[in-house]
Formats: structure tokens, sequence, C-alpha cells
């Protein structure tokens, strides 16, 4: 029998992606497709694969007769109910942080990690952070020739990492800009946006997006880290299999609406070429390598939202820095950074189910 496959936060926004991604797959192995939503979301119609399906609301009945359930839902949601269907007999794969860092929860990118998914003492497994995710690929494949010793990185997040919420406050933000002339002395954007009628005391992000760059991202955590910032740091950690990998990272909030794009300083246990970073990343298929600089070619996140790769360019050898490359990742982090890895690590699972 095929596998049953269930969607848990079908009409939320990485569900709404999620489905785009099962519609766009030439083929899928499951059997039946359900989406669970909340009680307010049950009963719409969603079509999948051309097929008209009901939501069904979030209850334990849901998951009778599912094998694999996906979570794109918030933490807490995800920390109630992903242990409830894997009662329930499926193995649920979870985009939330609420397991991420459990050492009996496997962190999985299917390109780094695949054979980590048989490992799941509590049929739950994890999706990492769309910031770890939107470079892993690129950085595993390396990892994997040459040894990863250090890694230094900066972070450039779109706003829909924040949800709606992020992504109406910059709309309404550069609506309130645009045509003027503010960036020119401190405050006037701020000013601006107050004197349109937005509010930046009752925005995701602590100061104005528009016409800026905000160097937080996540919620505090103290002695100066924010949240983001941990995640890279603990999840590359347990990824990459290397517990005690030096690791340092700056999250900053962009004006982009989809996509994070890095900047990664990554030192390894021995000289690296850019010929051989390019070949290697040319080996790795969910990669795209768009480095021609001489020309101005170089992925922007401009250029990727929508796509399934992660997009890879700038690479150089540090000059002052031995054995250490620096490039620069962007990766949609609503389809690699979210829902499309999770879809990754279900269809890895379907074979033991059918
Ligand atoms: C953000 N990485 O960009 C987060 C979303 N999970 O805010």
């Amino acid at each position: 029998m095929a596998p049953v496959l269930a969607l848990v936060g079908a009409t939320g926004a990485v569900g709404t992606v999620m489905i785009d991604i099962i519609n766009a797959r030439e083929s899928v192995p499951w059997g039946e497709i359900r989406l669970i939503a909340s009680a307010r979301s049950a009963g719409k119609k969603i079509t999948v694969r051309g097929e008209e399906l009901t939501v069904v609301a979030l209850s334990p009945e849901a998951f009778d007769g599912v094998d694999i359930a996906m979570f794109d839902v918030p933490d807490e949601i995800s920390a109630e109910w992903a242990p409830i269907a894997a009662e329930r007999g499926a193995v649920a794969v979870d985009n939330s942080g609420a397991f991420r860092m459990d050492d009996d929860v496997p962190l999985v990118v299917p390109e780094v990690n695949a054979d980590k998914v048989a490992e799941r003492p509590r049929g739950i497994i994890s999706n990492p952070n769309c910031t770890t995710l939107s470079m892993m690929a690129a950085l595993g494949a390396l990892h994997h020739e040459f040894g990863l010793r250090e890694l230094v990185v900066a972070s450039y997040q779109a706003v829909s990492g924040a949800g709606k919420e992020g992504v109406d406050q910059l709309y309404a933000e550069l609506s309130a800009v645009a045509g003027k002339e503010v960036g020119v002395r401190a405050g006037d954007v701020r000013d601006a946006i107050t004197a349109a009628g937005v509010s930046i005391e009752d925005s995701p992000f602590p100061a104005p997006l528009a016409l800026n760059v905000v160097p937080s991202a996540g919620s505090y955590k103290g002695d100066g880290w924010y949240s983001e910032e941990l995640k890279v740091r603990n999840e590359s950690r347990k990824i990459l299999g290397i517990p005690d990998l030096k690791v340092s990272a700056t999250c900053v909030r962009v004006p982009v609406v989809t996509t994070h794009s890095l900047a990664v300083h990554a030192t390894f246990e021995r000289e690296v070429t850019v010929e051989e970073a390019h070949k290697v990343f040319a080996a790795q298929p969910s990669l795209v390598l768009q480095d021609d600089p001489a020309n101005g070619v170089f992925p922007t996140p401009a250029d990727v939202v929508g796509e399934e790769p992660t997009y890879v360019g700038r690479v150089r050898q540090a000059l002052d820095f031995p054995n250490t490359l620096d490039f620069f990742v962007c990766g949609d982090n609503l389809r690699k950074g979210a829902a499309l890895n999770t879809y990754e690590i279900a269809e890895k699972l379907a074979p033991e189910f059918s």
C-alpha cells in the first residue's frame, strides 16, 4: 500500500508553499494526502494534484492511518501534537523549533545527513531553522570533502521569516517612504513612517526596516546573542556532526520579502581552491553555482525567490586566513528553508511504508 501523508498546518504560509511543492512534483509516492489544520480552517477545500481535498480539524483521530505527518505550525502546537501523531503510529516530521536540539530527535538535511532519519526513538524528526538550512547544502558538501573546522556567518534575513506580520509591516513602511527623499539624516525614515500612520512600536522588528537593516533576528537570549544566532551555531554542529565546531553568527533582518542570504567564512582542515569548491558545488544537484563576479554574476534574493535550489556565488579564498573560503548563498526561506526540506525528509521516509 502506498503511504498516507498528512500535512498539519495546511492553510498556513509554509503549508501553502508545501502544497505548491507537492503540486509541482512530477510524481508523488503517496496513497492519500490528508490536510489538517485548526478547527477554524476545517472544512476548507484545497486542490492537491487535481483532487479537491477537505481540510480536517486537528485531533488525535486525524492521525489514524497516517504514516508520515509533516508539521508546519508554531512551536507550542508541534510540542503538543507531534508526540500524539507519533503515538498514533505516524512519523512526525516537524518544522518547528520544539524538538530540534533534543538528543533523541534527529535534525535532518537530506543532502547532508539523510541516514539520520532512521534514528528516531520518539518517532519525531526535526527540520532545521531556515537560516541554518539556507547554507547547509553548500556547507555540508564542502565539509564532506575538506573537513570544516570553523564557521563565521553573517545573515541577511527576509521579513517572511517573521511571518505575515513581518511582510505586512515591510510593505506598509515601504509605502510610507516611497517617493520621499528620506534616508539622508538620522531619524528621517522613522519620522516618515510614523507620519504615514504606520506604527514602529507595534512592528515585529525593533527598528524601521524600509531603507534600513536591523541587526536583530529572533528573540534576545542574553549576553548579546539573539536566538537566530544561537540556532545557527547549535544546529550547524548537530547537522554536520561536529559537536565542537567553532561558530560565530550575526543575524540581520533586511528589507527583502522572501529568501535569506548568508555571507559564509568557512575554515577547513587544508587549503581549498576556488576551483575545487566550484567542483564540489557543481556536483551537488540542489545547488546552483552563479559565480562570475567580473560580469556581475552572483545570486541575489530577488532572483532566487520561489526557486527550490540554493544559489551559491562570490566564492573566494580568504586573503588573510589560511584554509578559508568566503562565499555567498541565497535560499528561499519558505522553500528549502522550510517546506521543501520537510517534504524531502518525508520523501526519504516513504519507501519504509510502501
Ligand atoms: C526568521 N529563521 O527568519 C526565522 C524563521 N524561522 O525569523
